[in-house]
């Protein structure tokens, strides 16, 4: 396809029009389903023109707000330029814009924090209510009006089955080398009509190369031609390279004993630094043959497709810095053979992950003592991000890890606590727990033994001695010897921080 006609169908080429017509279509109080998976194929100009609109319509008194539903976190140009406005009322599943944590945390912006897996099935049960318009991002359309997904695909299928109208965004920025990278899932039902999903390796192809819509619901086409904005990774330092040996020390463990294969078992790797140094010391490691189940494809991994280490990967977004972005682009031929985007209800699907045996590696912001994991919350009242999908794999992978360094801002805080002041994953589903200090292996340990062996291995030499001091007198208090807790005190180090600055 060449760079001057993107839009294939003639049928379609009729109803190109500007950003800001098309933003006029979306009526106050919409539900509005958007595409965009970790600032990747999300829609760049409707979404900025409506908050020009908004903007206009405010000055003019009117109170002008819509709802927002995702793939997963967007980039400024959506999720900031909105909430910038005060333009959203309710905004779901998963988002990382500072101006729209902020709205949530001051209680202007309502946000619902769900599994990423979940997001189709309950908009297809109508719990979030009906969707009124979807705004999508497409890398082109086909003679036959096929859409050509762009650089994420999350939920844009359920978005567009289900929304009244259709608002495409055709972006010339994105490499038309894209099509045929995507595998788009059309069995999806709801119970009791649900079907097993017939994947048993992680390249298998189960679905269609194009999104579907019937064009008499696509009311407008506008042209973009601009770049994803995905943040670039500094550089891994000390910590998150002591994490990264951590953690290839323990595979290596697992693979001598049998408990793994040579090439590992498929990988999920979550966002941010400490992940990407994971991924650059498996690409510098002994294991080779590897793939990965995921549903962000970041730096790290392609640079692993680069060198031959990964094998393929399935995710359903490509979450990569402008440098990343120009080496995919330079050389899409050979990606689009190693990379298989999917919606995110099968990227994330509990059955597939469970059945491939998926090692699930993700951030956090802190365990406690037994290893309950806070994902999402500063302080338990103060929303960071969201869960994205870390639950969907963690509950489900074969291995579920979670790794942060031991202390944040700049030591004032134990990311190791005695009680998580908000839960995200409950012990049940953490087996491994990394920080640079080391690994806490929790699989086939009691309440006691763990708390034993994550104060011991993971927690900061500054607050072990207070750990364990805390550990001995819940054991000693007499109140119940499964997990020993002293109530009055659990969360006295949140509120010492809240107080005082330091824990
Ligand atoms: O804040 O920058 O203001 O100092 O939290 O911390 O260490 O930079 O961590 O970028 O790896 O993100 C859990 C948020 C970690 C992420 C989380 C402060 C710290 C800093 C960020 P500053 P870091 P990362 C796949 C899987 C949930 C979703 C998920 C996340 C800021 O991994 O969103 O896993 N996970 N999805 O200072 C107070 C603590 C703190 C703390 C860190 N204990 N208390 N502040 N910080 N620990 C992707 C998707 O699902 C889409």
């Amino acid at each position: 396809m060449t760079e001057a006609s993107r839009i294939h169908c003639s049928r379609l080429r009729e109803r190109l029009m500007s950003a800001g017509e098309a933003a006029a279509l979306i009526p106050s109080g919409a539900n509005v389903g958007m595409s965009g998976f970790t600032g990747a194929g999300y829609p760049k100009a409707v979404p900025q023109a409506l908050a020009a609109h908004i903007r206009e319509r405010r000055e003019r008194g009117e109170n002008y707000r819509i709802s927002v539903w995702t793939g997963a976190s967007t980039a400024p140009e959506l999720d900031g330029a909105l909430a910038e406005v005060d333009g959203i009322e309710m905004r779901l599943p998963y988002q990382s814009d500072p101006v729209c944590r902020q709205k949530i945390n001051e209680g202007r912006m309502s946000y619902i924090d769900i599994h990423l897996s979940h997001v189709a099935q309950h908009a297809w049960s109508g719990f979030f209510g009906e969707l009124d318009v979807a705004v999508i991002e497409v890398a082109g359309i086909t003679e036959d009006g096929k859409l050509i997904p762009s650089s994420s695909i999350g939920n844009n299928k359920t978005w567009i089955d289900q929304a009244d109208k259709v608002i495409l965004e055709v972006n010339h920025g994105q490499s038309a080398g894209l099509e045929g990278m995507h595998d788009v899932y059309y069995g999806t039902a709801l119970p009791p009509r649900r079907k097993p999903i017939e994947m048993t390796q992680p390249d298998d192809r189960i679905g269609e190369k194009y999104l579907l819509c019937p064009p008499e619901k696509i009311i407008a086409v506008v042209e973009t031609n601009a770049p994803d904005r995905c943040s670039r990774f500094s550089e891994p330092d000390e910590t998150s390279n002591a994490i990264a040996r951590h953690l290839l020390a323990f595979f290596e463990m697992e693979v001598e004993k049998k408990r793994l294969p040579e090439n590992l078992l498929p990988l999920q790797s979550g966002v941010g630094n400490i992940a990407n140094a994971v991924l650059a010391g498996l690409n510098e490691g002994p294991f080779s043959d590897l793939t990965a189940y995921t549903e962000v494809l970041q730096d790290g991994m392609l640079a692993m497709l680069r060198s031959g280490k990964l094998r393929m990967a399935s995710a359903t977004a490509l979450s990569l810095s402008p440098e990343a972005s120009k080496e995919l682009t330079d050389n899409i031929d050979f990606y689009r053979e190693r990379i298989l985007l999917r919606t995110q209800e099968i990227s994330n699907h509990p059955e597939v992950i469970r059945r491939l045996g998926i090692i699930a590696m993700n951030g956090m912001i802190e365990a406690d003592i037994y290893g309950n994991v806070n994902s999402t919350h500063l302080m338990g009242s103060r929303i960071m991000n969201g869960i994205g999908g870390s639950g969907d794999f963690a509950r489900n992978g074969y291995l579920s890890v979670f790794m942060t360094p031991s202390t944040a801002k700049g030591g004032a805080i134990s990311t190791i606590v005695p009680m998580v002041s908000h839960v995200d994953h409950t012990e049940h589903d953490v087996q491994i727990v990394v920080t640079e200090q080391g690994l806490a292996d929790l699989r086939g340990l009691a309440p006691r033994q763990r708390a034993l062996s994550i104060i011991e291995n993971c927690a900061h030499p500054d607050f072990r001695p207070r750990l364990r001091d805390y550990f001995k007198r819940a054991c000693a208090s007499g109140r119940g010897m499964h997990t020993p807790h002293l109530l009055g005190e659990a969360l006295s180090w949140h509120q010492r921080y809240e107080e005082t600055g330091q824990m």
